[in-house]
């Protein structure tokens, strides 16, 4: 930045990409011709790509910072300027030799001196005035995003950990702790070496743990069982082979795998299940209230897009089960959500590949029992659709459904701002538009808090490039944002975010474009601003297991204004079929003793583990206890 003329205001200029960043619906390059979008995607670095130079996350280290105010210090330049000075053997006016045959500088010889040495330390600070600025404002903005006032209003963030691994996938599991799952990680050396990975992050201890993984994981897909075990179907068979580097100069798609494991979180192994009945990378996974698992989508195993294979999750004989009369063709890593009255609702959002047109990639309710598809209209800019963010807003009884910025379809360079909103208890649920973000935003980081507020973080304004260094937090009450604290860490493509039970936010990954397919290891933790609002109720007491339709009784520290049930999240390229808030209400809050009503619909409360959290009235939520809905 500082050999770039700085335009007055400090505003952009004109060829600065972020100008124009609205996209250019109809003209784009983000191809209406039903060709499939995969041709133009290429998953590790892809030399050609432009803004392979834009790693904000690189540039906010403070280590870097620090050098180039070292580079700027003033004192070092000015000792030149000492050396100038004259010789302090002065002779003394009473010495009777005072006749000087050295002449001592006259006082405006001297003052010429200093003047001169003066404008070389005011020329040497201007010229590092960026320097000395950015370094000077980085201190300054590190000192007052800890202060208490500041963190109450907008919490804070915290770099706790380098996890080291290329994770892909995180899950949290009902022991607290959570699942990274890498397998080769994007990387095709790892690939090669069968090298997969798995760890398992303690975020109390904040400790890493190794686990030992059988298959290829990268871009499978997952969900929970009612018993809390992790489902996690399909993998990685193949890396693609572009063009350039093809015996037969034809690119060759990543490829589907058709394995599907549990990984157990008491025993903390990977157990296997028997196969799929189509191999699959990038499908969708999602649990029904019966507690079938479903499986949508991907590539399969010749890397060609399913065309409509459904299949479905039996936990008693660990099989999948094919419904061939269940036909309904998905792009990969559609957002379902599982909605009160049964049906799946396809938010439109997706990551990754299949046919650019807006007619496959339509919003809709899916019916499993006869196979219908309701269309739901009215999504403002359907063309922008991928890599969006799509959360079931909180409590999941109302059943508000949120989209979150998203880009053009493939590698295309749009992102947009937009989000929107739709209500599907109408008979005729149609999307609204709601607010915008704060900047257009592919591959936001959606978490749903125990307080109804919806935090928004990372993302970018390019296709895995130009990482926006902002969040804000959704209040679906004023159906407002607002700003909060800015992350340190860039995250856009394969990165992960997860409430953990504290009620912080923790967030992991990344894999911008770079010449080294580089990744994001660093584990950064929001803490809301909840966390800096008074004390925290406590729950002293709560029964392990729930069961619906029914009353319970919790012993709490204080009086408590309301009681969420929070699904875990289960997080991969912006999809996550899991995590819900359901609120239990209140019947009656006597002397520390709160009772509450278990909503009676499986589809509003499926069988799992949940986070049970209170909060005082005044949204400072306790942290949470972990209970068991039974399937
Ligand atoms: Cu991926």
């Amino acid at each position: 930045m500082a050999d770039r003329p700085r335009r007055p205001e400090g505003r952009p200029e004109p060829d600065d990409p972020t100008v124009t960043d609205l996209p250019a619906i109809g003209g784009s390059a983000s191809g209406r011709d039903g060709r499939p979008a995969d041709a133009r995607r290429s998953e590790p670095g892809r030399r050609s790509e432009p803004g392979r130079r834009s790693e904000p996350g690189r540039r906010s280290e403070p280590g870097q910072r620090s050098d180039l105010g070292r580079r700027s210090e003033p004192g070092r330049r000015s000792a030149s300027g000492r050396r100038s000075e004259p010789a302090q053997a002065r002779p003394s006016l009473d010495d009777p030799r005072m006749v000087p045959v050295v002449s001592t500088p006259t006082r405006s010889r001297r003052r010429r001196r200093i003047l001169q040495a003066g404008i070389i330390v005011l020329v040497v600070l201007a010229g590092n005035f960026p320097y000395v600025n950015s370094w000077a404002s980085d201190r300054y903005n590190d000192w007052r995003s800890h202060q208490p006032d500041y963190m109450r209003d907008n919490g804070r963030w915290d770099i706790v950990a380098d996890s080291g691994s290329r994770s892909i996938h995180a899950a949290m599991l009902r022991t607290g702790k959570v699942l990274l799952m890498a397998g080769s990680g994007n990387d095709k050396k790892s690939f090669d070496a069968k090298r997969f990975e798995t760890i398992l992050w303690d975020p109390s201890a904040n400790t890493f743990q190794k686990i030992a993984t059988p298959w290829d994981v990268f871009c499978a897909g997952h969900a929970f069982l009612p018993n809390g075990d992790l489902l996690i179907a399909g993998g990685t068979k193949a890396y693609e082979v572009l063009a350039a580097d093809a015996p037969d100069g034809k690119k060759k798609e990543y490829q589907g795998l058709k394995d599907s494991y549990l990984f157990d979180p008491i025993s903390e192994r990977y157990v296997k299940t028997g196969f799929l009945q189509h191999a699959r990378w990038y499908p969708t996974l999602v649990t029904l209230a019966n507690g079938a698992v479903v499986a949508v989508s991907g590539l399969n195993d010749k890397g060609d897009i399913d065309p409509g294979n459904t299949e479905s999750f039996d936990a008693g004989s660990a099989s999948w089960i094919e419904h061939p009369e269940l036909r309904k063709e998905f792009p990969t890593y559609p957002s379902l959500l599982l909605t009160a009255d049964g049906r799946l609702f396809f938010s439109g959002a997706n990551a990754g590949y299949g046919p650019a047109s807006l007619e496959a990639r339509q919003s809709g309710l899916w019916n499993l029992g006869n196979n219908a598809f309701q269309a739901v209209p009215g999504l403002p800019l359907p063309e922008v659709n991928e890599t969006a963010g799509t959360v079931m807003l909180a409590p999941a009884q109302e059943q508000k459904i949120m989209f979150i910025g998203g880009g053009g379809v493939g590698d295309t360079q749009v992102a947009t701002d937009r989000t929107a909103i739709v209500d599907l208890t109408k008979p005729q649920p149609t999307w609204e538009r709601g607010p915008d973000l704060s900047s257009p935003k592919r591959y936001p980081g959606a978490v749903v808090l125990p307080d109804d507020t919806v935090l928004v973080s990372g993302g970018s304004r390019r296709y895995r490039a130009r990482d926006t260094l902002t969040a804000e937090l959704y209040n679906p009450a004023t159906n407002t944002f607002r700003p909060v604290a800015d992350p340190h860490v860039g995250r856009d493509y394969h990165s992960e975010y997860l409430l953990l039970p504290d009620g912080r936010v923790a967030v992991f990954g990344s894999n911008p474009l770079s010449d080294d397919n580089t990744f994001e290891t660093r584990v950064e933790v929001y803490s809301p601003p909840y966390l800096y609002a008074g004390t925290r109720p406590v729950i002293r007491a709560a029964p392990n297991a729930i069961t619906r339709g029914t009353s319970i009784s919790l012993s709490v520290s204080q009086k408590v204004g309301k009681v969420r049930l929070i699904r875990p999240g289960a997080y991969t390229h912006v999809t996550d079929t899991e995590q819900r808030s359901v609120a239990l209400p209140i019947t009656s809050q006597v002397d520390g003793t709160v009772t509450v009503s278990v909503p009676e619909n499986a589809n509003v409360l499926p069988g799992d583990w949940y986070m049970l959290f209170v909060d005082n009235g005044a949204n400072v939520p306790s942290v949470a206890t972990w209970v068991h809905v039974a399937q």
